[in-house]
């Protein structure tokens, strides 16, 4: 998801770079102004990801999903969705037009608002995202903010984030967000169940993190994931699993400060590999990316 200097969102010129109307960088959804267009892409996300989610995706993913005013028809309106989560878990949806600074994206998590990209990428690029639109930000994450658990371990994160910011630590927080509420992967009784919205809102990757031989699934662990590198541009080559979503709740609890101290030392990992230290529930073949060498 790498921001680009100008984008074509409802007619408009817009981006990052883009100077924002509002000190907070909302922007009205608009939601009267989608096209026909724009809703049938919704559609045919929304179906194709529907059909695929169950067995791969966590129970209360999918019981999220089921109470929220979300379908195939439209692209969801953000006030109703609001409404919906606010009762549920004091949660909101405001509408942003692309990526917004670092600051400005936890000051909003740190108030439970969740920024939502406003546009949806185009029919001709169904696979392709350069910025969370509204199917990523809306389909992969608001079911997961139905979750009380995740709910507060998200805001956590957005009062994380502007500390870690002032002590220069970005990049250590910034992991943990990546490997759980975008990537990560849980142990349902059922075997292996996809939690994160970057899993979730990804028909290939859905399949790919639950059921392809080659990537790692290791055992979640808050210092070896501070530790860890990803990649943005594929698939992941290791995904950590939580036995349980509660475990977010001790996470959302934890005093970063000393981590960050001992982070001051010794390595960081790259994405695929695998410590004598960790706990690995599947050890993977890591066929998918040798044949597809890291791009760049
Ligand atoms: N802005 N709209 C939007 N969505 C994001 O997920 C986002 C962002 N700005 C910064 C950001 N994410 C991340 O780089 C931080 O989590 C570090
Ligand atoms: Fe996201």
């Amino acid at each position: 998801m790498q921001a680009t200097p100008q984008k074509v969102k409802h007619g408009l010129a817009a981006g990052p770079a883009a100077a924002p109307q509002r000190a907070d960088w909302t922007i009205p959804q608009g939601w009267e102004h989608y096209t026909p267009q724009e809703h049938a892409v919704w559609k045919t996300l929304y179906e194709r990801q529907t059909k695929l989610l169950p067995g791969l995706a966590c129970d209360d993913f999918v019981e999220g999903m089921r109470q929220l005013p979300m379908s195939a028809d439209e692209i969801p309106n953000f006030e109703q969705l609001s409404e919906t989560l606010m009762r549920r878990t004091g949660w909101q949806i405001v509408a942003v037009a692309g990526l917004v600074p670092d600051d400005v994206f936890f000051e909003h998590l740190a108030n439970r608002r969740f920024p939502a990209g406003n546009f949806i990428r185009g029919a001709h690029e169904l696979d392709y995202l350069e910025e969370p639109d509204v199917f990523h930000d809306v389909f992969g994450h608001v079911p997961m903010l139905m979750h009380p658990v995740m709910a507060d371990f998200i805001q956590a994160y957005g009062q994380g984030g502007l500390r870690a910011q002032q002590l220069g630590k970005l990049t250590q927080l910034a992991r943990v967000y990546w490997y759980t509420v975008e990537f990560g992967l849980v142990q349902q009784k059922e075997g292996l169940r996809i939690y994160g919205a970057g899993i979730a809102s990804s028909f290939s990757e859905s399949t790919f993190s639950i059921q392809s031989d080659s990537p790692n699934r290791i055992a979640f662990d808050l210092e070896r994931v501070m530790r860890t590198n990803y990649r943005i541009d594929d698939f992941q080559e290791s995904y950590f699993v939580l036995d349980d979503l509660q475990d977010l709740l001790a996470l959302a609890q934890t005093d970063f400060a000393p981590y960050y101290e001992r982070l001051n030392h010794g390595p960081t990992y790259q994405p695929g590999d695998v410590l004598p230290t960790d706990r690995v529930p599947y050890r993977g073949t890591g066929s998918y990316h040798r044949a597809r060498p890291r791009r760049g």
